[in-house]
C-alpha cells in the first residue's frame, strides 16, 4: 500500500500568504503533507515549471436558474461546473433564487435536486431573497442559516426583486443575530426607471441605451446608501458587482473610516466597455449586464480596486443566455434594450483574464490567489476547507503553466451560451490540471469524473460578517435612553482573516 494517494511534485506552491517550493502529498482527498520530496504515491503528477494553486472559487455565478423575467440561464450545473474546472475554479457558489411567494425552504430543496446529479465539482449555495415575509425573516433563514447557508443576495432594483430600505434594514438585522453575509446588488431604481421611461419615450431602445440607463451614477447613490443602512445596523455587507469610480469611492470611503464593508467586481468591468453594447445590429445585446461596462478609465480604477485591497472578491458574475428566443433575443429579434436578459458568460475564463494582471505586473501571485480562491473562502465561511494548500485542507488544486497561451475562442470553451464576450483576447497563464479533492478531474483539457460527483458544501457563519460592535448613537441602549432596538446577542469584534 501506497503513503499517498497523489503526490504532486516539483512545483511552485503558491497560496494567498506565500510562494514556496515544495511537494503535497495528498490522502483521502485531503492534503496531508507539505515537504521537500515525497513519493511512494498511487499516481504522481510532475509539475516542474508549474504553479500550483487552490482551486479557484467562483462565489457568484447563476447556474440553472429562472431569472425574474422568466429566462432560464443557459448553464446546467454539469456544462456550469465543466466551464468552472476547466477554468482553474473547483467550487462554486451560485445561487438559490426565491422568486415571490415561494418559500425559502421549497427553494433550497429544489435546487438541491437539480445540482446533485449533475456538479462534478464542490458547490455551496447562497440565498437571493425577493420577498422577505415574516416567516422567512423569523423562521427560514434562521434555519438555512444553521444549515450552512450563511450568505444571501438582496437587490436594491428590478421590480420583481427589489427590496425597500426597510425591509433591506429587516434582512440586515436578520443577518446581524444570525451570523449571515449579506450580498448588495446596489443600483438606485428609480433613477433608472426615470432614465429608462425618458430613453423609451424617445425612441433610443439599442443596446447601448442599457448602458445609459444604468448609470453609475445610479450604482454610486445606492452603494451610499447600502452602507449606510449597513453601518446603521452594524452589520458588515458585501457590494457585488461593482463597475464604477462612485460606488468605489463609496466602497474605500467606509473602509477608510473602519467599516466592514466589503467589494466584489468581475472581469466584464476590467475587459468589456460600454462601447461594446454599442456592435452592430444585435450584437451589443451580449454585452448588456447590470451594472452595464464603463469605460476605459472606469477599468483602471477596477484594477486598482483590485491591487490596493479595495475589493476583496473576484467573481465571475456568470449569467449565461444564449443569443437566441431562449435568452437574449426572448422579447423578439429586436426587442428594447429593457426586454433583453441581464448577464454575461465568464466562469470559465475568470481566473485565466485575471491572470493579465500578473503577467501585466498588477498584481502579485498572493494577491491572485486571494482574489481567486482564499478570499471568497474566508467571507463564505469555507476557509480553510477551501481556499488555500495546507494540511487538512481539501485537495483542490489547480497546477498552471504560467507560459501557456491561447487566443480566446468560444469553441474551445466548455459552457452552453454560444458565445463569449471575450473572443479574440490574447492570454499568457493557463490551468492545466485540476484536482477536486484529491481527484484529477481535467487533465490537458481531458475531463476524467462523472457528472454529480461534486458535493455540497454547508457553509460555516464567516467571521468577516461578525458586526464591529461600534454602535451609533441611535441604536446603543447606553446612550438612547435604553431602547434595546440591535439584539445584542450576535458576538462582535475580531473579524480576522484566518478563521471561518
Ligand atoms: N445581477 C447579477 O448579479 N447578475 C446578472 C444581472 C444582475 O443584475
Ligand atoms: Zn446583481
Ligand atoms: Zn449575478
Amino acid at each position: 500500500m501506497t503513503t499517498y494517494d497523489v503526490v504532486i511534485r516539483n512545483g511552485t506552491v503558491v497560496t494567498a500568504a506565500e510562494t514556496t517550493q515544495c511537494d503535497i502529498g495528498i490522502r483521502n482527498g485531503k492534503v496531508v503533507t507539505l515537504a521537500d520530496s515525497l513519493d511512494d504515491a498511487d499516481r504522481v503528477i510532475d509539475a516542474t515549471d508549474k504553479l500550483v494553486m487552490p482551486g479557484g472559487i467562483d462565489s457568484h455565478c447563476h447556474i440553472e436558474q429562472e431569472s425574474s423575467g422568466g429566462i432560464q440561464s443557459a448553464d446546467d450545473f454539469y456544462s456550469g461546473t465543466v466551464s468552472a474546472v476547466h477554468g482553474g475554479t473547483t467550487t462554486i457558489i451560485p445561487f438559490a433564487a426565491q422568486h415571490r411567494g415561494q418559500s425559502l425552504v421549497d427553494v433550497v430543496q429544489a435546487y438541491h435536486e437539480l445540482a446533485r446529479p449533475k456538479a462534478v465539482i464542490d458547490y455551496a449555495f447562497h440565498l437571493i431573497i425577493s420577498d422577505p415575509t415574516e416567516e422567512v425573516i423569523a423562521k427560514e433563514l434562521p434555519a438555512l442559516i444553521d444549515d450552512g447557508y450563511t450568505s444571501f443576495k438582496v437587490y436594491m432594483t428590478y421590480d420583481a426583486l427589489r427590496l425597500d430600505d426597510r425591509q433591506m434594514l429587516d434582512i440586515l438585522a436578520c443577518a446581524r443575530e444570525e451570523g449571515a453575509m449579506v450580498m448588495v446588488h446596489a443600483e438606485n431604481h428609480e433613477m433608472i426607471q426615470w432614465l429608462t421611461s425618458r430613453l423609451l419615450d424617445r425612441g433610443h431602445i439599442e443596446p447601448r441605451y442599457h448602458a445609459i440607463a444604468h448609470a453609475g451614477i445610479a450604482e454610486g447613490e445606492a452603494t451610499h446608501r447600502a452602507i449606510r443602512l449597513s453601518e446603521l445596523v452594524d452589520t458588515p455587507i458585501l457590494v457585488v458587482h461593482v463597475s464604477d469610480q462612485k460606488a468605489i469611492n463609496e466602497i474605500r470611503a467606509a473602509q477608510a473610516a473602519g467599516l466592514r464593508i466589503y467589494g466584489e467586481t468581475c472581469p466584464q468591468y476590467l475587459f468589456l466597455t460600454a462601447e461594446d453594447l454599442d456592435r452592430d445590429g444585435m450584437e451589443g445585446a451580449k454585452y448588456c449586464c447590470s451594472p452595464p461596462p464603463r469605460d476605459d478609465a472606469n477599468q483602471q480604477l477596477v484594477w486598482d480596486g483590485l491591487a490596493n485591497g479595495t475589493f476583496q472578491v473576484f467573481s465571475s458574475d456568470h449569467a449565461p443566455y444564449r443569443f437566441d428566443e431562449t435568452g437574449k433575443l426572448s422579447a423578439g429579434p429586436n426587442p428594447p434594450f429593457t426586454k433583453i436578459a441581464n448577464g454575461v458568460p465568464g466562469i470559465e475564463l475568470r481566473l485565466p483574464l485575471l491572470f493579465r494582471g500578473v503577467k501585466e505586473g498588477r498584481l502579485s501571485l498572493q494577491q491572485f490567489v486571494t482574489l481567486a480562491s482564499a478570499n471568497a473562502a474566508r467571507i463564505y465561511g469555507l476557509y480553510p476547507r477551501k481556499g488555500t494548500i495546507a494540511i487538512g485542507s481539501d485537495a483542490d488544486i489547480a497546477i498552471w503553466d504560467p507560459e501557456a497561451e491561447m487566443t480566446v475562442s468560444y469553441d474551445q470553451l466548455h459552457d452552453d451560451v454560444g458565445y463569449t464576450p471575450y473572443e479574440g483576447i490574447q492570454l499568457t497563464g493557463l490551468p492545466v490540471t485540476m484536482l477536486s479533492r484529491g481527484r484529477v478531474v481535467v487533465d490537458e483539457g481531458e475531463l476524467l469524473v462523472d457528472r454529480g460527483s461534486g458535493e455540497f458544501l454547508r457553509c460555516e457563519r464567516p467571521a468577516m460578517a461578525r458586526p464591529l460592535g461600534r454602535l451609533l448613537r441611535e441604536v446603543d441602549p447606553s446612550r438612547n435612553f435604553g431602547a434595546d432596538i440591535l439584539d445584542e446577542d450576535m458576538i462582535s469584534g475580531d473579524a480576522g482573516q484566518g478563521a471561518s
